[in-house]
Protein backbone atom coordinates (compact mmCIF):
# COMPACT_ATOMS: atom_id res chain seq x y z
CA UNK A 1 0.00 0.00 0.00
CA UNK A 2 0.94 3.76 -0.45
CA UNK A 3 1.44 6.44 2.51
CA UNK A 4 1.27 10.03 1.25
CA UNK A 5 4.24 12.24 3.06
CA UNK A 6 3.79 15.32 1.68
CA UNK A 7 3.07 16.88 -1.64
CA UNK A 8 5.63 14.92 -4.82
CA UNK A 9 7.06 12.18 -1.58
CA UNK A 10 5.22 9.11 -1.40
CA UNK A 11 5.96 5.80 0.82
CA UNK A 12 5.43 2.70 -1.61
CA UNK A 13 5.15 0.31 1.64
CA UNK A 14 6.79 -3.14 0.82
CA UNK A 15 7.09 -2.73 -2.97
CA UNK A 16 10.14 -4.48 -3.14
CA UNK A 17 9.88 -7.59 -1.53
CA UNK A 18 9.33 -9.72 -4.45
CA UNK A 19 12.73 -8.73 -6.43
CA UNK A 20 14.53 -8.71 -2.47
CA UNK A 21 16.65 -11.74 -4.54
CA UNK A 22 17.60 -9.54 -7.39
CA UNK A 23 18.15 -6.69 -5.22
CA UNK A 24 20.89 -8.70 -3.04
CA UNK A 25 22.58 -10.21 -5.78
CA UNK A 26 22.88 -7.02 -8.08
CA UNK A 27 24.43 -5.34 -4.55
CA UNK A 28 26.85 -8.63 -4.17
CA UNK A 29 27.84 -8.04 -7.61
CA UNK A 30 28.46 -4.56 -7.43
CA UNK A 31 30.37 -4.77 -3.71
CA UNK A 32 32.51 -7.58 -4.76
CA UNK A 33 34.73 -4.81 -6.98
CA UNK A 34 33.62 -1.73 -5.57
CA UNK A 35 33.39 -2.54 -2.08
CA UNK A 36 31.68 -0.87 0.65
CA UNK A 37 33.65 2.49 2.20
CA UNK A 38 33.58 5.27 4.60
CA UNK A 39 34.03 8.26 2.68
CA UNK A 40 35.48 12.04 4.61
CA UNK A 41 33.29 14.83 4.52
CA UNK A 42 35.25 17.69 2.69
CA UNK A 43 36.20 18.87 6.45
CA UNK A 44 37.56 15.60 7.17
CA UNK A 45 34.86 13.69 8.88
CA UNK A 46 34.78 9.78 8.30
CA UNK A 47 30.83 9.37 7.45
CA UNK A 48 29.60 6.51 9.83
CA UNK A 49 27.84 5.41 6.44
CA UNK A 50 29.67 2.85 3.75
CA UNK A 51 28.80 3.84 0.19
CA UNK A 52 29.74 1.92 -3.07
CA UNK A 53 27.66 3.00 -6.37
CA UNK A 54 26.86 2.11 -9.98
CA UNK A 55 25.43 3.57 -13.18
CA UNK A 56 27.11 6.26 -15.01
CA UNK A 57 28.26 8.12 -12.24
CA UNK A 58 28.59 7.87 -8.64
CA UNK A 59 28.66 9.78 -5.68
CA UNK A 60 31.99 10.89 -3.88
CA UNK A 61 33.37 12.94 -1.61
CA UNK A 62 36.98 13.91 -0.19
CA UNK A 63 38.51 17.17 0.99
CA UNK A 64 37.89 18.63 -2.79
CA UNK A 65 33.76 18.38 -1.83
CA UNK A 66 30.94 16.57 -3.07
CA UNK A 67 30.45 15.57 -6.62
CA UNK A 68 29.41 12.72 -9.12
CA UNK A 69 32.18 11.16 -10.88
CA UNK A 70 32.25 8.57 -13.71
CA UNK A 71 34.82 6.57 -11.85
CA UNK A 72 35.73 4.66 -8.46
CA UNK A 73 38.20 6.99 -6.73
CA UNK A 74 39.48 3.72 -4.81
CA UNK A 75 40.55 2.42 -8.14
CA UNK A 76 40.22 4.58 -11.27
CA UNK A 77 37.77 2.49 -12.51
CA UNK A 78 34.09 3.07 -13.73
CA UNK A 79 31.82 2.32 -12.02
CA UNK A 80 29.49 -0.63 -12.66
CA UNK A 81 26.34 -0.97 -14.37
CA UNK A 82 23.54 -0.55 -13.25
CA UNK A 83 21.37 -3.55 -13.08
CA UNK A 84 18.79 -3.66 -15.58
CA UNK A 85 16.32 -5.19 -12.76
CA UNK A 86 17.51 -1.98 -10.83
CA UNK A 87 16.98 0.17 -13.49
CA UNK A 88 13.54 -1.02 -13.84
CA UNK A 89 12.32 -1.36 -10.39
CA UNK A 90 13.26 2.61 -9.85
CA UNK A 91 11.22 3.45 -13.27
CA UNK A 92 8.50 1.31 -12.26
CA UNK A 93 8.02 3.04 -8.77
CA UNK A 94 8.56 6.24 -9.98
CA UNK A 95 5.46 6.19 -12.67
CA UNK A 96 3.46 4.75 -9.49
CA UNK A 97 4.21 8.04 -7.66
CA UNK A 98 3.37 9.73 -10.35
CA UNK A 99 6.41 10.40 -11.89
CA UNK A 100 6.52 9.35 -15.43
CA UNK A 101 9.78 9.48 -17.79
CA UNK A 102 12.27 8.98 -15.09
CA UNK A 103 15.91 7.80 -16.20
CA UNK A 104 18.34 7.30 -13.01
CA UNK A 105 21.57 7.25 -14.23
CA UNK A 106 23.13 6.71 -10.85
CA UNK A 107 22.60 4.22 -7.70
CA UNK A 108 24.10 5.16 -4.44
CA UNK A 109 24.47 2.20 -2.12
CA UNK A 110 24.34 3.13 1.43
CA UNK A 111 25.46 0.41 4.32
CA UNK A 112 24.37 1.69 7.64
CA UNK A 113 25.24 -1.08 10.65
CA UNK A 114 24.74 -0.56 14.28
CA UNK A 115 25.73 3.30 15.47
CA UNK A 116 25.70 4.35 11.72
CA UNK A 117 23.42 7.76 11.49
CA UNK A 118 23.15 10.39 8.37
CA UNK A 119 22.68 13.97 9.24
CA UNK A 120 20.49 16.53 7.71
CA UNK A 121 21.54 17.28 4.98
CA UNK A 122 20.13 18.42 0.81
CA UNK A 123 20.88 16.48 -2.14
CA UNK A 124 21.46 19.13 -4.59
CA UNK A 125 24.53 17.86 -6.49
CA UNK A 126 22.59 16.51 -9.36
CA UNK A 127 21.91 18.43 -12.58
CA UNK A 128 18.48 17.54 -12.78
CA UNK A 129 16.48 18.58 -9.89
CA UNK A 130 13.11 18.22 -11.31
CA UNK A 131 13.79 14.32 -11.41
CA UNK A 132 12.99 12.72 -8.51
CA UNK A 133 14.90 10.71 -6.29
CA UNK A 134 13.74 6.91 -5.59
CA UNK A 135 14.65 5.18 -2.55
CA UNK A 136 14.69 1.71 -1.64
CA UNK A 137 15.23 0.15 1.76
CA UNK A 138 16.39 -3.63 2.90
CA UNK A 139 17.81 -5.19 5.68
CA UNK A 140 17.26 -3.54 9.10
CA UNK A 141 14.86 -0.94 10.11
CA UNK A 142 15.84 2.80 10.00
CA UNK A 143 13.90 6.22 11.14
CA UNK A 144 14.04 8.49 8.48
CA UNK A 145 14.01 11.61 9.50
CA UNK A 146 12.44 14.52 6.97
CA UNK A 147 12.69 18.37 7.89
CA UNK A 148 12.09 21.34 5.70
CA UNK A 149 13.45 23.44 3.57
CA UNK A 150 16.17 25.37 6.35
CA UNK A 151 18.11 22.46 8.76
CA UNK A 152 16.38 24.01 11.65
CA UNK A 153 13.18 23.19 10.36
CA UNK A 154 11.32 21.11 12.56
CA UNK A 155 11.08 16.81 11.60
CA UNK A 156 9.04 14.63 10.96
CA UNK A 157 10.34 10.72 11.50
CA UNK A 158 9.48 7.82 9.21
CA UNK A 159 9.80 4.20 10.01
CA UNK A 160 11.39 2.63 6.56
CA UNK A 161 11.57 -1.24 6.58
CA UNK A 162 12.90 -3.79 4.47
CA UNK A 163 11.09 -3.49 1.24
CA UNK A 164 9.84 0.20 1.64
CA UNK A 165 10.28 2.33 -1.28
CA UNK A 166 9.72 5.83 -1.46
CA UNK A 167 9.69 8.07 -4.07
CA UNK A 168 10.47 11.96 -3.47
CA UNK A 169 9.96 14.63 -5.88
CA UNK A 170 8.42 18.22 -6.98
CA UNK A 171 8.18 20.01 -4.15
CA UNK A 172 9.90 17.69 -1.74
CA UNK A 173 12.85 17.01 -3.61
CA UNK A 174 15.12 19.77 -1.57
CA UNK A 175 13.93 19.17 1.61
CA UNK A 176 16.37 18.36 4.11
CA UNK A 177 16.85 14.52 4.86
CA UNK A 178 19.02 12.49 7.42
CA UNK A 179 18.77 8.70 9.14
CA UNK A 180 18.69 9.01 12.79
CA UNK A 181 21.10 6.53 14.70
CA UNK A 182 20.49 2.66 14.27
CA UNK A 183 19.66 0.64 16.43
CA UNK A 184 21.09 -3.03 16.98
CA UNK A 185 18.65 -5.57 14.94
CA UNK A 186 19.32 -8.49 12.44
CA UNK A 187 18.13 -9.24 9.83
CA UNK A 188 16.91 -12.86 8.14
CA UNK A 189 18.44 -12.05 4.57
CA UNK A 190 20.77 -9.44 5.57
CA UNK A 191 22.28 -9.76 8.80
CA UNK A 192 22.70 -6.45 11.23
CA UNK A 193 22.51 -4.32 8.33
CA UNK A 194 20.34 -1.85 6.25
CA UNK A 195 21.16 -1.12 3.21
CA UNK A 196 19.60 1.72 1.15
CA UNK A 197 19.72 2.17 -2.85
CA UNK A 198 19.27 6.26 -4.21
CA UNK A 199 18.61 5.77 -7.83
CA UNK A 200 18.75 9.65 -9.18
CA UNK A 201 19.36 11.67 -11.94
CA UNK A 202 22.79 12.86 -11.48
CA UNK A 203 23.77 14.04 -15.09
C1 LIG B 1 14.19 13.38 0.58
N1 LIG B 1 19.91 8.50 1.97
O1 LIG B 1 21.73 8.94 0.06
S1 LIG B 1 16.93 7.75 1.42
C2 LIG B 1 21.14 9.93 0.53
O2 LIG B 1 18.32 6.10 3.92
C3 LIG B 1 20.15 9.74 1.60
O3 LIG B 1 20.28 6.17 3.00
C4 LIG B 1 19.06 8.15 3.04
O4 LIG B 1 19.63 10.67 2.09
C5 LIG B 1 19.21 6.69 3.34
O5 LIG B 1 21.30 11.08 0.11
C6 LIG B 1 17.66 8.51 2.79
C7 LIG B 1 15.57 8.78 1.18
C8 LIG B 1 15.81 10.11 0.54
C9 LIG B 1 16.76 10.30 -0.43
C10 LIG B 1 16.87 11.52 -1.05
C11 LIG B 1 16.00 12.56 -0.72
C12 LIG B 1 14.98 11.13 0.86
C13 LIG B 1 15.06 12.36 0.25
C14 LIG B 1 16.06 13.81 -1.37
C15 LIG B 1 15.18 14.80 -1.03
C16 LIG B 1 14.24 14.60 -0.05
FE1 LIG C 1 20.00 12.44 0.87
Amino acid sequence: WTEAICEGALILRHFSIPHETALLDGIQQISSKHPFRHLRTPNGHRMSVAMTCCGEVGWVSDSEGYRYSAYDPENGEHWPTMPDSFYSLAVQAADEAGFPGFKPDSCLINQYQERSRLSLHQDKDEKNLGAPIVSFSLGIPATFLFGGMQRTDPVQRYYLAHGDVVVWGGPARLRYHGVALIKEAAHPLLGPQRINLTFRQAT
